[in-house]
């Protein structure tokens, strides 16, 4: 009787243990899928004055979902440029948001992002190399300094733990 019973608990333990394992490897499997963490970047300035990203620095980890909101506050377009970010996410889409309504979805990799201003763009990635990387940088150029973003201040760290 106590063998049965012994039977029948370690039989039950193990078709859990196996339903927990089965459960994990499936929402591994596919990290495109998480719940994605949201992060805010504005494009800032004034022309003729001063062009910037804020925060200036970005932090990500890899392996998670990231929603990266790139908002455009200020009166000029902007690049939001780092080909080593670029080549060191999997992107699975990029959505363009107008007064907070998605109006157009882009999927498959992208290399750099344009917004314009008063408008918002989501890029959503997962992050699968490391490396800090110091070429964010804006190259569009100021009517009035003729210089580019980049020389006025709109460059930034991006940090891939
Ligand atoms: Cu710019």
């Amino acid at each position: 009787m106590i063998n049965d019973s012994l039977k029948i608990l370690i039989l039950t333990l193990l078709t859990s243990f196996y339903n927990l394992n089965f459960i994990e490897s499936k929402t591994l499997g596919d990290l495109t899928k998480q719940k994605p963490i949201e992060k805010l970047i504005t494009m800032n300035g004034i022309n003729g004055k001063e062009h910037y990203f804020s925060p200036n620095i970005l932090n990500f980890k890899t392996g998670k979902l990231y929603k990266l909101k790139i908002k455009n506050v200020s009166d000029s377009k902007h690049y939001f440029s780092s080909e080593n970010f670029s080549n060191s996410i999997f992107t699975r889409k990029v959505q363009v948001i107008q007064n907070n309504q998605k109006i157009a979805e882009v999927k498959g990799n992208i290399k750099e992002v344009e917004v314009f201003p008063n408008n918002t763009l989501e890029w959503w990635f997962v992050p699968v190399k490391t490396g800090e990387f110091y070429d964010l940088n804006c190259s569009v150029e100021d009517p009035k300094t003729k210089e580019k973003h980049s020389n006025m201040g709109m460059t930034g760290k991006i940090i891939i733990e």
